[in-house]
């Protein structure tokens, strides 16, 4: 079926006027498409779901249909003190009456509304951006904080597991194909040799776990910088979209991987690894955002640890990527062979980065903390 007759199954008002794709997903195809009655316009994101990624599509659109009505109820209780709209997708349901459909071919769609009038970036704008970004996480951080963590599926088991990506990854080694890699590249070599030195740390947040430090809680999973809106009449934040990835686990991973995304100016697909850096002064404007909410549910062990969580996300999506790449390219969508690896780079030069500014990073943790 075409993307025009999918957007068609879905109960929206109207003639289809148009549908493009939109969107830099690594994972799910997006699409933007109109619908036009004589006297309106509607606006809807229109997206397959990966089934190699996410084996039940369904439990998808469950845990979001009750992170949303819990987040909408609590956001309504308190309309009266916020100082902006916050905003959620919503599920556009289909004509039958289901929250998603099914094609000839077993793909799963869905349809979700667009956030209005708001701007999504791939890379911070400003630090005032950046402490837009934080503001949003820990607002929603703090609506799911009164949410039991049972109460979504884990819609990806080991997502944000670093030691089972780190399981995969040496399974992989051990493949034919990625030796011949390894023996052929020595650019192959230094990686493996960089995942090597940081194999204990990947235990980091784990063991915090083990040891009762840290507890699971409802995360978002995956809040990169362009999956936060940001409201193009006020310029604050409104919205954090891409709700698929949100289950039970530890929020130092999304705490982590918000500054990974927004801290790397360069971007995650850039042409000039030798540039990529972590900006401080994005991170002390996120955490001052942040901080705002997260007051409220984080605790002195919780802090221990955060600045661990942004060295260990960058090393995983960095793992990730390279895992990927020696397994063929078979999880994150490639526009060529090497683009993987090449991602890996980038991750594993920011880890470096952050490495390097560990004191300052936590300096600046304390500084916030006790302003
Ligand atoms: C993937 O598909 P997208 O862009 O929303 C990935 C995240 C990574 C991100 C890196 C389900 O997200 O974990 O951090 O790429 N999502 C999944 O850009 O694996
Ligand atoms: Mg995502």
């Amino acid at each position: 079926m075409k993307p025009a007759q999918i957007a068609e199954q879905f109960n929206v008002a109207g003639r289809l006027a148009s549908i493009r794709p939109t969107g830099s997903g690594n994972v799910n195809d997006t699409y933007l498409a109109v619908f036009r009655t004589h006297f309106s316009e509607e606006r809807i994101i229109i997206q397959r779901v990966n089934g190699h990624v996410f084996a039940h599509p369904e439990w998808i659109m469950e845990n979001m249909s009750i992170l949303t009505n819990h987040c909408h109820k609590q956001l309504k209780a308190e309309s009266e003190t916020a100082d902006r709209i916050w905003q959620l997708p919503r599920i556009v349901p289909c004509r039958s009456g289901q929250d998603y459909f099914r094609d000839e071919n077993g793909e799963c769609w869905r349809a979700l509304t667009l956030i209005a009038s708001a701007t999504s970036f791939d890379v911070a704008q400003s630090a005032e951006h950046a402490q837009e970004v934080g503001t949003v996480l820990g607002q929603f951080h703090r609506l799911l904080s009164t949410m039991n963590p049972l109460s979504l599926r884990d819609t990806l088991p080991g997502f944000h597991e670093t030691p089972k990506y780190l399981e995969k990854y040496d399974a992989v080694l051990e493949t034919e194909s990625a030796r011949e890699l390894s023996e052929s590249s020595m650019e192959v070599r230094n990686l493996i040799r960089f995942v090597e030195d940081r194999r204990e740390f990947a235990y980091v947040l784990q063991n915090a776990q083990d040891a009762g430090e840290l507890h699971i809680r409802l995360i978002h999973g995956d809040p990169k910088v362009s999956n936060i809106m940001i409201d193009d009449d006020t310029f604050k934040g409104t919205s954090i979209i891409d709700l698929d990835t949100a289950k039970p686990g530890l929020i130092h991973y999304d705490f982590g991987d918000a500054l990974r995304s927004l801290c790397n100016r360069q971007g995650e697909e850039t042409k000039d690894v030798g540039k990529v850096s972590f900006d401080l002064i994005l991170c002390e404007a996120f955490v001052r955002g942040y901080m705002v909410h997260a007051g409220s549910f984080l605790t002195d062990n919780d802090k221990k640890y955060l600045y661990d969580s942004i060295r260990l996300i960058t090393f995983e999506l960095g793992l990730r990527f390279f895992q990927d790449y020696l397994a063929g390219n078979v999880y994150f969508k490639v526009k060529s062979p090497e683009q993987n690896l090449h991602r890996a780079k980038i991750q594993f030069k920011l880890c470096e980065s952050i490495e390097t500014r560990k004191r300052q990073i936590n300096e600046l943790l304390e500084q916030v903390f006790t302003s």
